[in-house]
């Protein structure tokens, strides 16, 4: 598997120094990206791409400054989600969010960079594409520009930003959300960008349109299953295990598949889909094992 030093290593040469550029947002911006985090989004782009290619230069100059990139915008999410108008968080992995360690105004403005600044790990990727490996710049533009495209719109309006709508306006009635709805909105808030890694990962890699849209398929479901893992959680695990509030959707007053459906319910659907996710990863080719370790680590509870 990806070993997280890797990741880690990338992540922090990517960023700018904390010295660098205006005020603390710099620093700011290395604090949240850097600080912990499973790097779940990152392995799973890397791991896709290797499923179809083992060319480790193409891996270097396109799926590394993807797999940053995906992080920074994960990032971004998390800044922007624990915000005062948003959840209200004080804490992320174990530390304080960044609103509460840099202020209010920082925590958007930091939230606002990483966003950009994820677009701008791309566009200059494939500019060192161009200059290093003019080769491979024919050969894979067309899968970069695919990818980026790709990454963009399932983090954006109609993605994972169109969920966190859902999540925060409601359905626009004033119905409790049902099964069904509650699906969509994790769907949309959370697969999306588990989508993105997969489908980015493989395309980049040149795999074909069918094993694209499986991997999809099951970026999906482990988003479906990684939401209700979280909402899991937060009624049974502590602040330690979490290095967050435990109870936060109660105190926010959100219905969670636990408060709808019941806990046992809740782990049972998770089982369910790890079924599922794990019946469709053996049609792909390649050594799974990254993903079925994944799989077992994150949804056998
Ligand atoms: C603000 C546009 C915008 C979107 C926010 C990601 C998100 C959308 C909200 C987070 C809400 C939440 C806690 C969802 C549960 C699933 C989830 C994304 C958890 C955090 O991801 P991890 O566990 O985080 O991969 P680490 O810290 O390991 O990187």
């Amino acid at each position: 598997m990806t070993d997280l030093q890797t990741i880690e290593e990338m992540l922090e040469k990517c960023l700018p120094a904390a010295s660098e550029g205006y005020g603390l947002l710099s620093e700011a911006m290395r604090y949240s990206v850097l600080g912990g985090g499973k790097r779940l989004r990152a392995i799973m782009l890397i791991e896709s791409f290797r499923l179809f290619s083992d060319d480790r230069e193409l891996e270097k100059y396109t799926a590394h400054p993807f797999a940053c990139a995906i992080e920074c915008i994960h990032g971004y999410s998390l800044v922007h989600d624990d915000l005062p108008a948003m959840d209200n968080d004080e804490f992320r992995r174990g530390a304080l969010t960044t609103h509460k360690r840099y202020g209010h105004a920082m925590g958007i403005l930091t939230g606002d960079a990483l966003l950009n600044y994820s677009m701008e790990l791309i566009t200059r990727a494939g500019e060192e594409l161009e200059k290093n490996k003019p080769d491979y710049y024919m050969d894979n533009m067309r899968n970069f520009m695919h990818a980026a495209r790709v990454l963009f719109t399932n983090a954006g309006a109609f993605g994972m930003i169109g969920g966190q709508v859902l999540d925060v306006e409601g359905f626009g009635d004033e119905r409790v959300p049902d099964r069904e709805m509650l699906a969509t909105l994790c769907e949309l808030k959370t697969s999306k960008l588990f989508e993105a890694a997969l489908c980015c990962g493989a395309i980049l890699a040149g795999a074909d349109e069918s094993a694209v849209s499986l991997l999809g398929d099951i970026g999906r479901l482990m988003g479906l299953a990684f939401q209700i893992r979280d909402d899991v959680l937060d009624v049974t695990a502590s602040f330690e295990e979490l290095g967050k509030d435990i109870g936060s959707d109660e105190k926010n007053n959100k219905a969670t598949f636990v408060s709808l459906f019941g806990l046992d319910a809740a782990k049972e659907r998770i089982g369910e889909l790890y079924g599922e996710m794990k019946s469709k990863l053996e049609v792909l080719p390649g050594d799974k094992t990254a993903f079925e370790n994944l799989f077992d680590k994150l949804f056998m509870i």
